[in-house]
């Protein structure tokens, strides 16, 4: 779904993640690409340029969150702004208090209306529901037989009044609501004629069924494949028939994404749900986080920067800092952070979440084995040992091997790792106006400001 853009602009953060301080420069770099992107999706050009506007705003004006590197800073504000793109929170069908809510399906000739009406059936009866299908599309041939098809596969009633190529629909709208009320079907879902563009004729008969049924959702069935230009003609048809949501179809195809993304803020209304293939099934509520995650690539990745910032909580994150920046960080802070890492999960590219640590780390590759160990030894280790481990010579280390379970040679190669690590920090803070911290990530400021 939606495969080349959801490439494109992962090509752009992983470019940006290589760099530690993100200058106004770099935010343009990228956003100039973001706006490619979108705009060879077929995103509706107001729609990008208004997109990017915001995403530059908050990404120029966002307070410098300890715990995420700026380049998730700003994946994490672009995955915001694409969550609201497609809607904000997911819209729900709320049921009418007297039944049965009346559902309309409209929209262009094959858009999916017919089919929509048969998936909406099963989802609902699948939940519990006893929805009631009514045939409402008497200008295509077959049209009526189609939902009787579809309702007989679902195990949903039809109701139909003949099929009478060109006769007036409004009646058999208005019996067919009836009959759901009298029988206590709770939902009564309409199907009705398509239309080739915006035809006069049509769209009069479509709102004397709509005012005969009252519909509680007039839906729009909208074909994502073709593009923005779907969105054009769904704000024409608003205007005429007002609509309260979107269902938008064959988002399974090669769809470039412009529908789905201009259509809420073009025509203002939710997408309600989303087809997803010819099957019955194929059909899900619409979730616009789910959706903005597909996209970026990072269903998880969210959930990992949430956690990130759950699980390294800022003073003890500056706490951290103000010791690495006096270079007082002992094996104990090491074992802290370490703990604290683990509790995020599955520990691959994480340690470029660290705070203070930055994104030069993201890609060392971390063996989940080697860190129980290095818990271990350092476990083994006494209170005095951890703050000086200068002290642990020859005797200790063959101790600290045996409690931990471990070789004295792990022990030796912990402790090496740990002193080149020390003098690192130490020759990092010790440089000419700290020039490698800041090219590491590190906001020096923030550091001098607090001691
Ligand atoms: N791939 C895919 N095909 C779909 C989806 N929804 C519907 N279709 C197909 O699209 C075609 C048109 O679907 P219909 O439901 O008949 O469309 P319609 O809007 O009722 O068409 P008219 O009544 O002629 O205006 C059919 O071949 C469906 O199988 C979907 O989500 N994915
Ligand atoms: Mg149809």
């Amino acid at each position: 779904m939606f495969q080349s853009l959801s490439d494109r602009l992962q090509g752009v953060f992983d470019k940006l993640r290589t760099k530690g301080r993100l200058t106004e420069k770099d935010i343009d770099a990228a956003l100039r690409e973001v706006r490619l992107a979108l705009l060879e999706a077929d995103v509706n050009f107001k729609v990008v340029k208004n997109f990017v506007t915001r995403v530059r705003d908050k990404a120029l004006s966002a307070d410098v969150s300890q715990s995420l590197t700026p380049a998730q800073q700003v994946i994490k504000i672009v995955h915001l702004e694409l969550i609201e793109l497609l809607g904000g929170e997911s819209a729900k069908l709320k049921m009418s208090p007297v039944p049965p809510t009346v559902v309309l399906m409209a929209g262009l000739q094959g858009s999916g209306k017919t089919t929509q009406c048969g998936k909406l059936a099963h989802h609902l009866k699948s939940k519990g529901g006893n929805p009631m299908l009514i045939a409402c599309d008497l200008q295509r041939p077959a049209a009526v037989q189609q939902l009787e098809v579809l309702g007989e596969r679902v195990g949903v009633p039809v109701f139909t009044e003949g099929a009478d190529v060109g006769a007036d629909p409004v009646p058999v709208a208005k019996a067919g609501v009836e009959h759901a009320r009298s029988f206590g079907r709770d939902v009564a879902i309409v199907d009705t004629a398509g239309r080739l563009a915006i035809d006069e004729e049509l769209m009069a008969q479509l709102a004397r069924v709509v005012d005969a049924t009252n519909p509680d959702y007039t839906f729009l069935v909208i074909d994502a494949m073709i593009g923005q230009d779907a969105v054009t003609t769904a704000d024409h048809f608003n205007r005429e028939i007002p609509i309260d949501g979107v269902v938008l179809t064959k988002l399974d195809g090669d769809a470039r994404g412009g529908a789905a993304l201009s259509v809420r803020e073009v025509v203002g209304k939710p997408i309600y749900f989303a087809g997803t293939g010819e099957k019955l099934g194929d059909f899900e509520p619409f979730h616009p986080d789910r959706l903005a995650g597909r996209i970026l690539g990072m269903g998880d990745m969210l959930t990992l920067i949430e956690k990130a910032e759950e699980t390294f909580d800022l003073e003890q994150a500056q706490e951290m800092q103000e010791k690495l920046r006096k270079a007082q960080f002992t094996l104990e802070d090491f074992l802290q952070q370490m703990q604290q890492v683990k509790k995020m999960g599955p520990l691959t590219n994480m340690l470029g979440m660290i705070p203070g640590l930055g994104s030069q780390l993201k890609d060392v590759e971390i063996d989940e084995r080697e860190m129980v160990k290095i818990e271990a030894i350092i476990q083994s280790m006494t209170p005095q040992e951890r703050i000086h481990p200068e002290i642990i010579k020859h005797s200790r280390r063959q101790r600290i091997a045996r409690g931990s379970g471990t070789e004295v040679q792990d022990v030796n190669s912990l402790l090496k790792e740990f002193k080149s690590v020390q003098q690192m920090m130490k020759g990092l803070l010790g440089g000419k106006k700290g020039k490698l911290l800041r090219g590491l990530g590190v906001d020096l400021s923030k550091l001098q400001g607090m001691g």
